[in-house]
């Protein structure tokens, strides 16, 4: 099950990549809280159930998170994919859903929670950035690291620049940390992240570090 709010491209990729040869896992259905987020048509051009439900139909947060989760639990998910997801969750909700929710988040984690993570990279005169997935809490951007990846900022990059670079990475990240959850090498035990039993750094584990085929 996929969360989104916008153009969707994550979404693209999952769906691409699932749609591969002996894939473990398949979107049941993509939830918008935009009714105009583009990646509406890409799941529907996918055969994918779509839903839409806006926060502002809901008196507040919790009200709109008590709708999402039943739309959620009517597809039954193993797995919920925050991905470009842009409304902050209530505890009850992201309670409910632990250890099978995950965020794909655009800067290198802890550095940068929130919003405008490209152009706060620059202006703290870093020189790389990223992106990282991890396990949903309480916490905003906050829970346990899974995998990251960093990519160099350059003299001219700007905000955009760094926003395609890191979306390429994205790109990589988030499917292949769905194939480890699929094939139940992930785990979240306590407030730890696992895969294959073994405790992930806290920093979580590095894509370049990765030997090919893990
Ligand atoms: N909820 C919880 N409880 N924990 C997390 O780690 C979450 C979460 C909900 C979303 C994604 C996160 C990101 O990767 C995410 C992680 C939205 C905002 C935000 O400020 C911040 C972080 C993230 C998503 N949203 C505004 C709000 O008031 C609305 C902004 C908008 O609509 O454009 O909810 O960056
Ligand atoms: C992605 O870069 C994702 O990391 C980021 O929004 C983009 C969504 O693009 N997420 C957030 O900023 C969450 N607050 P997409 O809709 O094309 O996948």
């Amino acid at each position: 099950m996929v969360l989104i709010s916008g153009s969707g491209t994550n979404l693209q990729a999952l769906i691409d990549d699932l749609a591969g040869q002996g894939s473990l896992a398949s979107i049941v259905g993509v939830i918008a809280n935009k009714a105009d987020a583009y990646g509406l048509q890409r799941a529907a051009n996918a055969g994918i159930a779509t839903r839409t439900l806006s926060h502002r139909d809901f008196v507040d947060r919790a009200a709109f998170d008590q709708a999402l989760q039943r739309e959620i639990d009517a597809f039954n998910p193993d797995l919920i994919l925050l991905a470009g997801f842009m409304r902050i969750l209530t505890a009850d909700f992201v309670k409910h859903y632990r250890g099978r929710l995950l965020n794909i988040h655009p800067s290198l984690l802890p550095k940068h929670k929130g919003l405008q993570t490209h152009q706060r990279a620059l202006d703290e005169g870093d020189l790389e950035h990223g992106a990282t997935v991890h396990f949903v809490t309480e916490e905003l951007d906050g829970g346990p690291l899974i995998l990251q990846s960093r990519i160099k900022i350059i003299q001219g990059d700007d905000a955009a620049s760094l926003a395609t670079q890191v979306q390429q990475q994205e790109y990589l990240l988030f499917p292949l940390v769905v194939r480890w959850f699929a094939a139940d090498r992930l785990h979240l035990n306590h407030d730890r992240a696992c895969l294959d039993g073994g405790p992930i750094p806290a920093s979580g584990l590095r894509l370049e570090d990765l030997e090919s085929g893990i």
